[in-house]
């Protein structure tokens, strides 16, 4: 998978006012927006056209764009985010994203957070989470399975989104958590197992062969070293604070 372009939004000053588990404090707007701004630039370093859509105060979760939509080569699946304050969020950024693809829309009922699908060539791997249930699952699969994708669904006991536990980093490599290590459906994968302390740097970004993932996570560093790819650190330590990571600041294809 090669990306050549991303969606971003901009982070409101709202931003401490959005759902979070982390017990961190509340995140300063201006340090998000600045660490947001790195991230961006990142993505323009590595060659992607980034679009980056104004910020949301009525959606303080918003700049999470991850959230709200699954982009493949043929289509663009629009989620109905699990979270009832960020269902809004997908109608400002549909009509940016049908720009680029054929969109089609989730029904009532069915839930999904974008963050709880992860894309390995032509496989889907789901996370049953509090944010994406049975019925969102089994719509997405229907949209999909047409143009040949399979679609695995996964328990995920602890964290978010399977996404905060489980990522792709090239090689046939999952980065994961420890409890994650012995789920029969990533049979087949090279494994780099997180320390626990270090869960969140699982969420590591892999776009076009190069590695970004968060400033701070030491023992995650030096596994991933051992895939030989060129790695970037970027301080996401604000936007942490709101249970966010960097693969939920955009939508990449
Ligand atoms: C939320 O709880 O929905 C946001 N505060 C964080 C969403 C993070 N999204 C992601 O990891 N894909």
């Amino acid at each position: 998978m090669y990306f050549t372009h991303a969606i971003t939004r901009l982070p409101a000053d709202t931003v401490a006012s959005g759902l979070t588990t982390a017990n961190a404090g509340a995140p300063d707007a201006e340090l998000t927006r600045a660490q947001f701004r790195d991230y961006v630039d990142i993505l323009l370093s590595l060659g992607l056209t980034v679009t980056t859509l104004p910020a949301e105060p009525d959606y303080p979760d918003a700049h999470f764009v991850e959230d709200t939509a699954v982009l493949m080569p043929e289509l663009a699946v629009i989620t109905n985010p699990g979270a009832p304050s960020r269902r809004g969020e997908v109608d400002s950024i549909a009509p940016v994203i049908s720009r680029f693809r054929h969109t089609v829309w989730m029904g009532e009922g069915a839930h999904m957070d974008g963050g709880d699908v992860l894309m390995v060539d032509k496989r889907f791997f789901i996370g049953l989470t509090s944010r994406t249930n049975e019925a969102g699952i089994r719509e997405f699969a229907t949209e999909v399975e047409k143009f040949g994708y399979t679609v695995s669904a996964v328990e995920v006991g602890a964290g978010l989104h399977l996404k905060s536990i489980v990522n792709y980093v090239g090689r046939n490599t999952l980065i994961l958590s420890e409890d994650s290590v012995d789920n029969p459906v990533f049979k087949g994968f090279n494994q780099i197992v997180l320390n626990p302390e270090e869960e969140y740097a699982g969420n590591t970004l892999w776009i076009n062969d190069t590695l970004i993932t968060p400033t701070g996570y030491p023992d995650t560093l030096k596994k991933l070293k051992t895939l030989g790819l060129p790695i970037i650190e970027t301080d996401t330590s604000e936007i942490r604070k709101m249970d966010g990571g960097l693969t939920c600041m955009s939508l990449r294809f």
